[in-house]
């Protein structure tokens, strides 16, 4: 399996194009007429002789096949996985093995609860599933965004699930955890706190798939050519940082765009910006499995990262959108059961469920076994079976028998051994009695919940307790609410108090259970971030002062911003010479924006003053605790929002809680410079949460 394996190209073996070419029926005869039926006179009854149009319908009744029980809304998209730390000592995992060695991916993001057509920004657990196209075989490391899960046992999934989508009565509310049946189940099932603090955080509302870390959640094994296991966890880490929204600015963009992180994983390929993410490993030798004081094979747990440091491995870019939405994301087929030889599961009871329901759920959507033949499923190391036919069985085996042994076809295809790269699973002795019970090591329920509440900033707990208060405000039975209090009053007194507050019910009873404990680690409050592929909607009408404004977009452009200007109306500018305008203010929102910059000239920001939405676009990102900036005369249109206690001076340049100003006189191009870092440094910060400001709906 050398690294310059021609297959790898194959990827893009069964894509077909129709340029030049003549519309055809199934059959490839040509057809020269599809806008009329064939009927018994031109007002006469249609006749069923018209192949063409019986074709037609019925292929399109036929479109449709069942969406995902779960994880039904995705977007997908091709890239390269490139091995940096070879882990042969620990793995036989080819892919693994050499640095700079190549893989392809196919990986797929998505929510969970919400049908096919949901919004993308509501609060949810997000889907991260990699499909790498090794040589050794497909390997699918099919995880989420948050490394943790609601449950401990598969048996609890369907339970969870019908209790977290739509209530069955009406359907409603969609794509949504904020209703009885949910908070009935997860207040009455104490191992889901955990998961539900991660689900209550900023991670449940990511700004981008691009800036969202992923995790393999269950602990998985390595094993190496000896044959000796090593525990890992797996993580996916972002380059651009873990970002995330605000709840009221996604419930707006929810409506504004409802494709908005589709849209932007797909814009962000288009222009060649592709997200990074680094693979990383937490390594635990099998020796030390009992040294921790949860149990590893606990998937309501983390190994926090202050006790196992995180060893990166390897880096992804994807780089390729897909081509065709349904033949690609759609019928992705993602089996946590396919993993390569060096690759191996544990005993952790969801895993074991996962290992059967992702293969049964395959059978039903995509409607019988031979789905793995899907080109984007299709491994590009080579098949050999007796496995046959079957519904849309695309192969033409030519072999005379289906059955090992044989001797009629010499034998194979044949075994192969270990060193050949066979998989063998891991040998490990299992005793005990059979038995329906949760481990013991499974039992606390609280202790990594309240490690998450401690490790949160300000700021984050300030976004948990506003995201209970509003989930469980929808909650209509009270005694549920009281309940989901007293369970929180576990976690911690402040958070329940808090959240019982909001609620007008009385805070329990101080458990004194908080521990103390954190991992500085687990808070988005230190990540890294740039301005690069950030987009800043410039504000701007006619009049305004190009000769100030392109300077700073060509800075902010150099440092990767994206910046489009929005008008009150479409086409070019008048001013100091002429400015495409890329898109009408109205047609977009505030919200759609990582921050806006307001431009200057004197009849410009008037006639952005006069405008409501101008306005409400300053006001809006400021509450959302977004950069805001202002070139000149454009701080007037700032003075025109409310912007609560930001402190505004006209004379000079500004830099308090991400507001950057530049006074309208007296400035050259060193100012103009100064003042487009400064606003480029205040992107790169993401949000200004220090501003204190209560996010109300503007
Ligand atoms: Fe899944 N899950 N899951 N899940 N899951 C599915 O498979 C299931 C779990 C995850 O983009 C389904 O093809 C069970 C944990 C992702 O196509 C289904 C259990 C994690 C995706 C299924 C879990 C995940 C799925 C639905 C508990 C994070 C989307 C359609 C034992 C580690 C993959 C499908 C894609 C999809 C079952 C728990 C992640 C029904 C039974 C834990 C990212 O087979």
């Amino acid at each position: 399996m050398s690294k310059e394996d021609p297959k790898l190209q194959d990827l893009n073996r069964d894509r077909v194009g129709h340029e030049g070419k003549e519309l055809t029926t199934d059959q490839g005869v040509r057809v020269e007429h599809t806008d009329d039926s064939l009927s018994a006179g031109e007002r006469g009854p249609t006749l069923i002789e018209d192949f063409h149009f019986r074709e037609k319908l019925t292929r399109f009744d036929h479109e449709r096949i069942p969406e995902r029980v779960v994880h039904a809304r995705g977007s997908g998209a091709y890239g390269t996985f490139t091995c940096t730390e070879p882990m042969t000592e620990l793995t036989r995992a080819h892919f693994l093995s050499e640095a700079g060695l190549e893989t392809p991916v196919f990986v797929r993001f998505s929510t969970v609860g919400g049908s096919r057509g949901s919004a993308d920004t509501v609060r949810d657990v997000r889907g991260f599933a990699t499909k790498f196209y090794t040589r050794a075989g497909n390997y699918d490391l099919v995880g989420n965004n948050m490394p943790v899960f609601f449950i401990q046992d598969g048996i609890k999934f369907p339970d969870f699930v019908h209790a977290v989508k739509p209530e069955p009565p009406n359907e409603m509310p969609q794509a949504s955890s904020a209703h009885d049946t949910f908070y009935d189940f997860v207040s009455l099932q104490p191992e889901t706190m955990h998961m539900l603090m991660w689900l209550m955080s900023d991670r449940a509302i990511p700004r981008s798939y691009r800036t969202m870390e992923g995790f393999g959640v269950h602990t998985y094994r390595f094993v190496n050519a000896a044959g000796k296991g090593t525990l890992v966890k797996f993580h996916w880490r972002p380059k651009l940082g873990t970002h995330s929204l605000v709840w009221d600015e996604t419930q707006k963009i929810a409506g504004a765009d409802p494709d908005f992180n589709r849209r932007d994983l797909w814009e962000a390929i288009e222009s060649g910006n592709g997200p990074e993410y680094d693979l990383a490993v937490q390594l635990v030798p099998e020796e030390r499995e009992h040294d921790f004081d949860f149990d590893l094979l606990d998937p309501t747990k983390i190994i926090p990262e202050e006790e196992v440091p995180l060893r990166v491995i390897g880096r992804m870019v994807l780089n390729r959108n897909p081509d065709n939405f349904f033949a690609e994301t759609e019928q992705v087929a993602f089996c946590v059961q396919n993993v390569v030889p060096g690759i191996d599961f544990t005993n952790d009871p969801l895993l074991q469920a996962r290992l059967f329901s992702y293969l049964d759920t395959q059978l039903i959507r995509l409607g019988g076994p031979n789905f793995a033949q899907l080109p984007v499923n299709r491994p590009v190391a080579e098949v050999h079976h007796h496995q046959r036919d079957g519904y849309g069985q695309h192969r033409i085996d030519i072999s005379p028998v289906s059955y090992h042994k044989n001797s009629i076809a010499g034998g194979c295809p044949h075994l192969a051994s270990i060193e050949e790269g066979a998989f063998r699973h891991y040998t490990e002795r299992v005793d005990g009695q059979v038995i329906r019970k949760r481990s013991e090591s499974f039992k606390d329920f609280y202790s990594q919940a309240t490690l998450f509440w401690n490790s949160m900033s300000d700021w984050e707990k300030q976004h948990i307790v506003d995201a209970l208060r509003f989930e469980l405000g929808k909650v209509e039975r009270e005694y549920i609410r009281e309940r989901m209090i007293e369970q929180l009053g576990h976690v911690d007194h402040g958070l329940a108090s808090q959240v019982a507050e909001g609620l007008g019910l009385s805070a329990p009873p101080e458990s004194g259970r908080n521990h103390g404990r954190s991992s500085p680690a687990l808070s988005q409050a230190t990540q890294p971030g740039s301005v690069a592929t950030r987009k800043v909607a410039v504000l701007a009408a006619d009049g305004v002062d190009a000769a100030k404004l392109g300077p700073v977009l060509e800075s902010l452009r150099e440092h990767g911003a994206v910046c489009e200007i929005l008008a009150p109306h479409a086409g070019t500018l008048n001013g100091t010479g002429e400015t495409k305008v890329d898109r009408a203010m109205q047609t977009m929102a505030s919200v759609l924006y990582d921050g806006v910059l307001v431009a200057g000239g004197r009849d410009s920001v008037d006639a952005l003053r006069r405008s409501g939405t101008a306005v409400r676009y300053v006001a809006e990102a400021y509450k959302h605790a977004k950069p805001v900036g202002a070139l000149g005369e454009g701080v007037d249109l700032l003075r025109e929002a409310p912007l609560n206690d930001a402190r505004l001076s006209d004379n000079g340049l500004v830099d308090e809680s991400g507001v950057v100003t530049l006074a309208a006189t007296g400035n050259g191009g060193r100012e103009l410079d100064q003042f487009a870092q400064a606003f480029a440094q205040a992107m790169s910060e993401h949000r200004h949460f220090d501003r204190n400001v209560q996010v109300v709906p503007a």
